[in-house]
Order: C-alpha cells, then structure tokens, then sequence
C-alpha cells in the first residue's frame, strides 16, 4: 500500500460549502444522491477537474449544474470530473449495499437498522466526496424509507421536516447549520425508541436529548441520559463550553468497531457503552459508560467544532478528548482511584506499543492506513502529552490556553502546532523544546541517583528517549516531575514541588534535610516516563505505607512487587511486600476501593514489557505463587473483609461501590490461598449476589478453579443471561481469561458454541482479545495459541480488516517473549504474509511487526 506523509499536506483545490444527501433507504440496496456546491478554493492551486474519494460504490450518475455529464474518469476507486473555474452544483447519484458492509465501515445494517460510520474514511463507502477533514461543509440530509422497517429516521443537526408517502414509505429531512466533514455526518434509520430528557444550557438554550434504543433495552438507559447531562454540565463549569444545537441524539448499535463516534448531534455508541442496570451492568462498567459518553460529548468543541487538518492530527483531538473525560471522571468519582487505573492501561497497552515495532509519535508522520493509528499512542500518550502541559501551567493558566484554543480556531481544521501555540500564548508556557513529544516515539527513561551531604540532598536525574523504528537518534523532552522528600521519622514532607528535567543529565538539590529523606517522584504520575531508581525496599515499604500521594504509594506497592517477580524471587523482596500489605490492611483511614487498588498484582502486560526476556509460563507461576503467599499470610484479614463486606456490597452509591471492589479483591486472595474455601465463598457471593459486580467478581474467581461450584455458577449465568447480548460477551470473557491450563482448549469449545459469532465484533473481543491477553492460552507452549490468533486475523481479514488488524500486535510482540515462543509468533506474522490478498489494514501491521 502507498505511504501517504505528512510533510505532504496540501489543502484540497476546492471548496464544498454546502452538501445535500437524498437517501432512498433499503437493507439491501440503497440509493445516494448527492448535490454539492462547490467552489475553487482561494487557499489552493487552481484545479481543472474535482477529485472524489469513492470506495465500493455503483455509480449511477453525474450532473454538472444541472446538465447529465460523461466525461468523467475513475482513477482506481475515486471520480474525476473535469470542471471549469467558478462555483459549480454537482449531482452525483450512487448505489450501495448495506447489507454486505461487513467492514461496518459507511452505511451498514445492525439488527434490522441501518446505521453509519464514517470516520476515518467511511463517507467514501456511501458517495464520492473529497473525504478529507479539511473539507467543511453545511449538510441537508433527506431520508426516505419503508416506515414499517425504518420508523425512525434520524441525522446530524436539527430536524426540519417529515412526513408520510405513498406505498407505506415516509420520509425526513435534517438540517446541520455547523459546518463539519464528512467524517462527522451520520444517518440512522430503524424501529428505535428514545429515553427523551432535556438541558437547558448556560445560555439559556433548550436542548431535547434522546438515547435511541431497541425497545427491550428501554430500561437500561437512564445511567446514559444522566451521564449525558452530566457531561454537558461539566464541560460548561470545567471549560466554558455550551453545547450549539436544539437536539442531541445518541443511538446504541449492537455492531460497531469501537467504542462510540462524536458525529455531530447524533452520536453513535456500541451499546456496550449505552445499556445499564445494577442486574446486567458491574459498577465498572457504568463507570465506562460515563466515560465515553463523556469523551464523545466532549469531542463537540475538541473534534467537532475544531477539528483536525489532516489525520495525522488526529491526537489535536483524541488525546485532548481524552485529557477531558479522564479529568471528568476524576472530578466526578475521586482522582486517585481514576488516576492509577488510567496509569495501569496506558503501562499495559502504550508503553508496549511505544517500545514494540508500530512505535509512533503522538503525531505521526506517515501512515499507510489510517484505522490504525487509533491507538494508545494518539489518545492516551496524547492525553498525558497535553496532561504535562496542564502540570506545567497550573490550572488557571490552562484554562486560559484552552479558552484562547476554542476561540483562535473554532470553525476550523486546526494542527496540533495550533494547539502548542494556543497554549504557549494562552498559558504563558514556552513550549520550544517541549514539540519534540509530538515528534518523538518511545518512552523515555529517566534513572535517578540521591546523594546526601550535609543537609543538602542532590537528586541527579538523567534521560534517555530510547530509539524506535525510523527514529534511531532522540533529544531530550522536558520532564515535569512532582516530587516530595519524606523525613522517615516524621512520617511527613515539607510540601511538594515540580520539577522539570530537560537535559540529558541534571542535578537538583534541595537544603534543609538534616537526615538523607525518602523520595516520592512523579507523583500522580505527572510524565509518562519510565523511572529507574536505586531506593532502598524499606523506603518503598515506608511509601507503601505513608505516601500522602495516593498514586506514588500505590506505586512504592508496585515496585515492591516488580522488584519480587522480575527478580531472582528472594524471600527478603517477599517479605517487604508483606509487611507492606499488612500496613495496608490494617490502614483503618482507606477506603476499600483503594485499599483494593493497593494490594493489585502488576498485569502480564506490564511485567512482559517490564522484563527483558519474558517467559510467560514461569511468570504466571511466579505471580500466582505470591497470590497464594499474600492470601496465606493474610486469610484471616481476606475472610474477615469478605464476610464483614457482604452487608455494606448490597449498598448503593460510593460506599457500596467501594465496599464490592474490595470483597472480590478479598475473594481472589482467598482462593489462591485455598481453592476449596475460595469455591464455597465464590458460589455464596455468586447466589447472593445483589448485581452484576459481585456475580462477576464471583464467577471470576470461580472459573478459574474446578469443582462443582464452577460448573454450577456458569450454567446458571448462561441460562439467566442468555437473551442479553452484552452480559453474555462477558461468559465468553470469564472463561477465555481464566489462568487454567485447559484454557486453550476451552477456548476452542467456546468458538464452537451456538452463541458465537465471527459477524459481531464484541463477541468476537469478548473471546479473542481475552485469549490474546490470557499468557496460558496466547503463549500455551505448543505455538497453538499462535496459530489461533493468526487463523483469526486471516478469517477477518477481508470480512473486517479494522477488528482483523487490532490482533496483529500480540503476535508482533515476539522479540520480547523467550526465543522458542518468539520463533513460534514470528512464524504465524510470515504465514499471515504470505497468505494471499491481505487488507491494507493488516498489511501495514504485519510488515510494520516483522521489521
Ligand atoms: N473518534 C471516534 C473514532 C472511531 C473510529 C475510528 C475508526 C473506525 C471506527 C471508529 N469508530 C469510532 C471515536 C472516539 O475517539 O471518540
Ligand atoms: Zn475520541
């Protein structure tokens, strides 16, 4: 596939102020006309014919100003129509199949309705179109339709007319008076119902808000309403933004290959971020529904009102949108739980995409596909990115680098350099040497020595941006640290400080320490910076303990606990994540939640791209070994929180939320400690349980051991579930998840079983991301976990390269996994590349992972 480059940008020779979509609706076929003005573009070279992006599309017809036209020519998939100087009108009429749109990309059909997605390139899958971000244009969208099958009919904007006509059809027409691309329109037509509320805004505007759903799903949509005003609310006390139309829709779609899409006025949510109720839904996962429906509320002002000038700014929107619903979360439910569970994904996800074979800038350079640059890179790296420089200027300051952002560049096509200045001159940061995290992959590494003489201590620090692919030679970034030095004795620090490291090496030193202090840096992580640090155990054991910080004594714990399982496993690193566990235990002033938190094991993910050779089998011993050990040592205390727990987990709220977190955490301990107790507690939680968060901690636990008590739990679970899609992709998770060592084969049986799917993409994450992420199944040492994931990546392929590509990375992870296993996952990437016609979308990762 061609490589397109960003140094390449140019703008498009056109303007198309103005579209409009007729659409004549049907499952099977569909016909698109589409009139557009168009102009020539004052900021381009001028241009003798219009180049429309088009992909898969029967072309009917083209009219220029009225009059039919064939001398038009295809150059592959897109349309070329040649065209004088001036403003002209261009009717173009095609026909689509959203029946056969198994990409899920442009219009499709899900469960009988038809629904779009259009970002990144899907607009070219519906009409021929300069399909670009750049290109903003005001849409009118009429759609037509059986009104049996297609009762509702809705778009962007606000709705302007409707109305019935003959032979049962009826039709509607939708107006969007803000310019956007096409990657923003949308269209959804079906028989839906609407939980309907409104907001009045801080202007005063009125806004009716609807969540369109199937009817069964009615009930489970009052958390998505709440979590919608919530949003709205916030971004105006948090940022000073009103939300700007009459309507705001949001529709859950059953099939869908993310999580949710910002289309203006009518955002589009896989149902799993939609549907909730206490008896189908765990506390996480209404936590997760407020997030995105957050983030995609939030994208209204970063992503749709400024949106990006080409997709290698997609972070200018992503990682800003991010920032904005990770912070929300946090004012909303409490920063420090928030802060280290975002911490945790991006260790387990980013770092090893920053130090694997697709490490990317936040800002890239060049792309072969686009869908594959939505990743953790571009939207959490991106977030901490934009996170530092919030660090840097204190809250009011960003605010007013935020404000001058939203109004330099509302109703444009910004860049990520528009961003950087905006807040170099709204913040009063001076951010030179600070671009290079837009330019630069990889993660830098920072070691810290502590020298103490006197009362002075000197804290030298150095870093190092470690070389990624087309990238070998590095220069420092600007590392903002917060830091505070603890007097041991005193259990305190005299206040915290940010620092900021921008040299290869430097020295900081601090007065007024008689006795040599314990450090805590990068407190609430404030860089995403790997730290290498010689400290003591006993001072991590005191962090552990004291750290003010809720992060940075969460982190002492995981030091405590990396240092034991990437080290050679002595008893003495084992004693001192005990003693620190029993301080943690016997901590009367912490929530359970965080008492949970703190006593979490680090995820294989971490302590493979933590480790310099992983083996994952050794690694699951050693791991569940100390599981064993800590819910030896402590069982009295887990049995003592699992049964006082079990009143207080019937709780509503932040106490009951909290209080369930910790008894299942309790649980786990328990059953490694001793699988016949864990088995009879477990099936007690899962009988008794009163939601879905301690049936799921429950059945958990129970499926990774044996005994009646399992088999029981996920029968019951199966047949009490079974007509509810969501809850049912989370039976297939449970099980593709256990540390068992028949997990492979179970694994098998349950691509088997009646109710999977390969069509529908959360049944398909629901077995195979959770196989790719369980080490006994991905790393089983036959290679056939391999062989599986590849087997599925060349079945997805063509069907749906997007989900198809998702799974090349596990397999590209190879030369940090044991030679043996890496010769294995190296030989399915080869045996992918060999296989024949390969989407551009998994091409582009297989060459990218074999180098
Ligand atoms: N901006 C949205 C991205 C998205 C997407 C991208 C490629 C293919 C399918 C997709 N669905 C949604 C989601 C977001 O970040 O808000
Ligand atoms: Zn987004």
């Amino acid at each position: 596939p061609a490589i397109i480059r960003r140094k390449d940008y140019t703008p498009f020779p056109w303007r198309v102020p103005e579209v409009r979509l007729a659409f004549d609706l049907g499952i099977e076929s569909t016909r698109v006309e589409a009139t557009l003005s168009v102009e020539p573009n004052p900021q381009a070279g001028a241009a003798s014919a219009i180049r429309l992006d088009g992909d898969g599309l029967v072309l009917e017809s083209v009219a220029v100003d009225g009059e039919p036209r064939d001398d038009w020519q295809r150059d592959g998939e897109a349309l070329v129509v040649p065209l004088s100087s001036g403003p002209h009108t261009l009717t173009i009429v095609t026909r689509i199949a959203p029946a056969e749109n198994t990409q899920l990309m442009g219009l499709y059909a899900s469960g009988g309705m038809l629904c779009t997605q259009c970002e990144a390139e899907g607009f070219r899958r519906i009409t021929f179109f300069p399909d670009r971000p750049d290109v903003l244009s005001v849409y009118t969208v009429r759609m037509e339709a059986d009104a049996q099958a297609f009762p509702v009919l809705l778009s962007n904007g606000n709705p302007v007319e409707e109305g019935q006509l003959e032979g049962g059809r009826h039709f509607a027409e939708w107006h969007d008076p803000w310019p956007k691309p096409s990657y923003l329109f949308a269209l959804v037509a079906g028989d839906l119902v609407a939980r309907r509320d409104s907001f009045t805004t801080m202007g005063g505007r009125e806004v009716e808000l609807g969540v369109w759903v199937r009817e069964a799903d009615l009930s489970r949509t009052e958390h998505a309403m709440e979590s919608i005003k919530r949003s709205m609310k916030w971004d105006e006390e948090t940022y000073g933004r009103e939300y700007d139309l009459d309507r705001f829709n949001i529709v859950a779609v059953g099939d869908f290959n993310m999580g949710a899409m910002e289309n203006k006025g009518l955002n589009i949510f896989n149902t799993k971020y939609v549907l909730a109720d206490e008896e189908t839904a765990t506390d996480a996962d209404f936590d997760a529904i407020e997030g995105v429906i957050g983030h995609e509320y939030f994208h209204n002002w970063s992503g749709n009102r400024i949106t990006c000038r080409d997709w290698f700014q997609l972070s200018l929107k992503e990682g800003f949108t991010v920032l904005r619903d990770q912070t929300f979360s946090e004012d909303l439910h409490g920063a420090a739980v928030k802060r280290i569970g975002d911490v945790r994904m991006l260790r387990s996800v980013q770092f090893p995409e920053d130090s694997g074979p697709f490490a990317h800038p936040i800002r890239p350079d060049s792309y072969k596909e686009i869908s594959n640059f939505y990743t953790a890179t571009i939207y959490n790296k991106g977030a901490e990115v934009i996170r530092m420089m919030r660090s840097m200027a204190g809250l009011e300051a960003f605010r007013k680098g935020s404000d001058l952002y939203f109004e330099r560049h509302d109703g444009e096509a910004a860049t990520c350099e528009d961003f950087v200045k905006a807040m170099e001159d709204g913040a009063g940061l001076d951010l030179t040497q600070f671009r290079r995290w837009y330019e630069q992959a990889g993660t830098p590494q920072v070691t810290v020595e502590q020298h103490h003489e006197g009362d002075r201590v000197t804290l030298t620090l150095a870093q190092v941006v470690p070389a990624t692919p087309g990238q070998p030679d590095k220069l420092p970034v600007p590392i903002p640290l917060k830091i505070a030095l603890f007097d041991r004795e005193a259990g305190t620090h005299s206040g915290e400080q940010l620092i900021v490291l921008t040299q290869e090496s430097q020295d900081f030193t601090f007065d007024g320490h008689a006795k040599p202090p314990v450090l805590s840096i990068n407190r609430n992580f404030t860089a995403p910076v790997a730290i290498e640090r010689d400290i003591a155990r006993e001072d991590l054991v005191f962090l552990a303990a004291h750290d003010d910080d809720a992060f940075a004594r969460h982190e002492a714990m995981q030091e405590l606990l990396l240092g034991y399982l990437l080290g050679d496993g002595d008893e003495a690193a084992r004693e001192a994540i005990g003693t620190a566990a029993g301080a943690i235990l016997a901590d009367d002033a912490l929530d359970h939640e965080m008492r949970a938190e703190l006593l979490g094991l680090p995820t294989f993910a971490y302590l493979a791209e933590r480790s310099e050779v992983f083996d994952p089998g050794a690694m699951v011993d050693k791991r569940e070994g100390l599981k064993t050990w800590l819910g030896e040592t402590f069982a009295g205390r887990f049995a003592q929180l699992h049964d006082s727990l079990a009143e207080p987990s019937r709780a509503a709220g932040m106490a009951g939320k909290q209080a369930r977190r910790m008894r299942s955490v309790a649980l786990a301990y328990l059953a490694a400690a001793d699988p016949a107790d864990g088995a009879k507690r477990g099936l007690a939680q899962y009988r008794d349980a009163p939601g879905m968060t301690d049936r799921q901690g429950a059945l958990a636990v129970l499926a990774g051991l044996d005994g009646p008590e399992r088999d029981e739990a996920l029968a019951d679970f199966y047949s009490r579930f079974a007509d509810n899609a969501l809850v049912i992709d989370k039976w297939f998770t449970l099980q593709a998840s256990a540390l068992r060592e028949d997990v492979l084969g179970q694994i098998e049986q349950l691509a088997r079983h009646q109710a999977f799917t390969m069509s529908n993409p959360n049944r398909v994450r629901a077995l195979y991301a959770a196989a790719a992420g369980n080490p006994l199944a991905f790393h089983a040492a036959d290679g056939t976990g391999y062989r599986m994931i590849a087997d599925l990546i060349l079945e997805l392929n063509l069907r749906n390269p997007q989900l198809a590509a998702r799974f090349v990375p596990s397999l590209g992870r190879f030369r940090r996994i044991e030679p043996k296993r890496a010769a294995m996952m190296r030989a399915e990437l080869e045996r992918i590349a060999g296989a024949g016609k390969l989407s551009r979308d998994v091409a582009e990762q297989v060459e990218a992972s074999l180098g």
